[in-house]
């Protein structure tokens, strides 16, 4: 019998029931997620309406970027302090020249980190130039401290090279395959402890990473063979369109740490100072142990290391994204704008700036000289992103010492094409 036949017809009527059945399950489980939704939201929407609620939040600024009463401000120098607005302020002019240039069709998709620059600046402030970082795709800040934005920039308009020149200033290069890097940065930690370098790696990863099989081995594997890492979870309220309330039962990302035996924090990502004090102290214990930073003399630690054996710790830096997860989002489809509101109201860079204003560390013209700087930095890094010619065989590269067959086919394959077509066949025509 073939399909237009009466079998073909039954079973077409068959599948159809089933579906309806499927739909009308579909949506009774729906409905009942929907239900037990908004028994949810009723407990997270104060945090989510109120950025401060959460009282185990470390902070140095308040709101205004006046310290807080029992706050201790990091002891940096004057220099110190305006070297972290700095970089603050290139950080934004960078996101928001990038947002730019994609909608211009100059570089490919970008994901934007405004609101989120004080926990990658402060952080890597706090650690040495030796330290590694392995991060995400939004860390940006990260990079423009170690002093690498124009060689990084390429790999957003396609270059391999914008990957390749970022590892010379010690950064991995971004990773997009949700949380695949967290066990590389653990590995490159333990290679570091048993060459007896003293240097840590923090490794920067979303929320949404969490809930990856990778994060829990890389934590676990941190944690029993006490490898020096700062597991640095940027808590932005969102994974792409999956808000935090979907991502975790537990109540806070910190917490996860306790189940493999090490210590996390809390910290307000949106504050520069609390973001670079609470990493310093974290990069002192996972080098040392903590004893160097004032340990209380118990042995054990009281978290299963010997004492002095660096131990990993597990920072959760609560801030927000401001804008779309990458330029190729529309934030408005799932959240409502205004609910960014009241995290505006905590933007890094006005703190930053109130700060230092109101301690006599900068003034109007210094505050102009910053963001002239910043335009500049950015504009020589884009010129010298757009000078650098294409050449599409880099894709083989760096990943391999030596290329496996099937890859090394590819590579052949491609520069036959090219040989055959021209090298302006695979170029976009201006
Ligand atoms: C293994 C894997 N699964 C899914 C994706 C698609 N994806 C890209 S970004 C993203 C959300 C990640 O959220 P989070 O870790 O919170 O980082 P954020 O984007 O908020 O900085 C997802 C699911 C991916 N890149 N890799
Ligand atoms: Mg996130």
């Amino acid at each position: 019998m073939n399909e237009n036949g009466a079998d073909g017809a039954d079973r077409a009527d068959a599948a159809d029931r089933a579906d309806a059945a499927d739909r009308a399950e579909a949506v009774d489980r729906a409905e009942a997620v929907d239900r037990t939704d908004a028994a949810d939201r009723a407990d997270t929407d104060d945090a989510a309406a109120d950025p401060l609620a959460d009282e185990d939040v470390y902070r140095v600024l308040g709101p205004d970027g006046s310290p807080l009463p029992d706050a201790t401000v990091p002891d940096l120098s004057d220099e110190e302090f305006r070297a972290i607005y700095r970089d603050l302020v290139v950080t934004r002019r960078f996101d928001e020249r990038a947002v730019s240039l994609q909608r211009q069709g100059r570089i490919g998709t970008y994901a934007p980190c405004a609101g989120q620059e004080g926990s990658a600046v402060g952080s890597t402030h706090a650690l040495a130039d030796r330290d590694l970082i392995s991060y995400q795709y939004r860390e940006h800040g990260a990079v423009v401290v170690r002093d690498l934005l124009a060689e990084y920039l390429p790999y957003w308009m396609g270059h391999e090279s914008g990957t390749e020149a970022i590892a010379e200033g010690n950064v991995f290069p971004l990773n997009i395959g949700i949380a695949a890097h967290l066990p590389h940065a653990v590995g490159a930690a333990w290679a570091f402890d048993h060459r007896d370098e003293d240097r840590v790696v923090a490794c920067h990863f979303g929320d949404g990473a969490t809930s990856e099989g990778d994060f829990h081995e890389a934590m676990n594997f941190a944690g029993v063979f006490d490898t020096p890492t700062l597991f640095c979870c940027h808590n932005n309220g969102w994974a792409i369109s999956i808000p935090r309330e979907r991502q975790t039962a537990s109540d806070t990302f910190a917490q996860k740490a306790t189940a493999y035996g090490f210590e996390g924090v809390r910290v307000d990502g949106m504050d520069p100072l609390a973001s670079y004090a609470v990493t310093r102290e974290a990069a002192e214990r996972a080098r040392s142990g903590g004893d160097e930073s004032g340990g209380d003399g118990d042995e054990s630690g009281g978290d299963g290391s010997d004492g002095d054996d660096p131990r990993p710790v597990l920072i959760e830096f609560v801030e927000y994204r401001f804008g779309a997860h990458t330029t190729a989002d529309d934030p408005t489809a799932y959240r409502d704008p205004d609910d960014v509101d009241p995290w505006r109201a905590l933007d890094p860079l006005d703190r930053m700036e109130a700060f230092l204003r109101e301690t006599g560390r900068i003034d109007d013209e210094g505050v102009a000289a910053i963001r002239e700087e910043a335009d500049d930095v950015v504009a020589d890094a884009i010129d010298f992103a757009e000078s650098i010619e294409a050449e599409p065989s880099e894709v083989f590269e760096d990943a391999y010492a030596e290329l496996p067959p099937e890859v090394r086919r590819q590579r052949d394959e491609l520069l036959a094409a090219v040989e055959k077509h021209g090298e302006g066949a695979f170029r976009r025509e201006e």
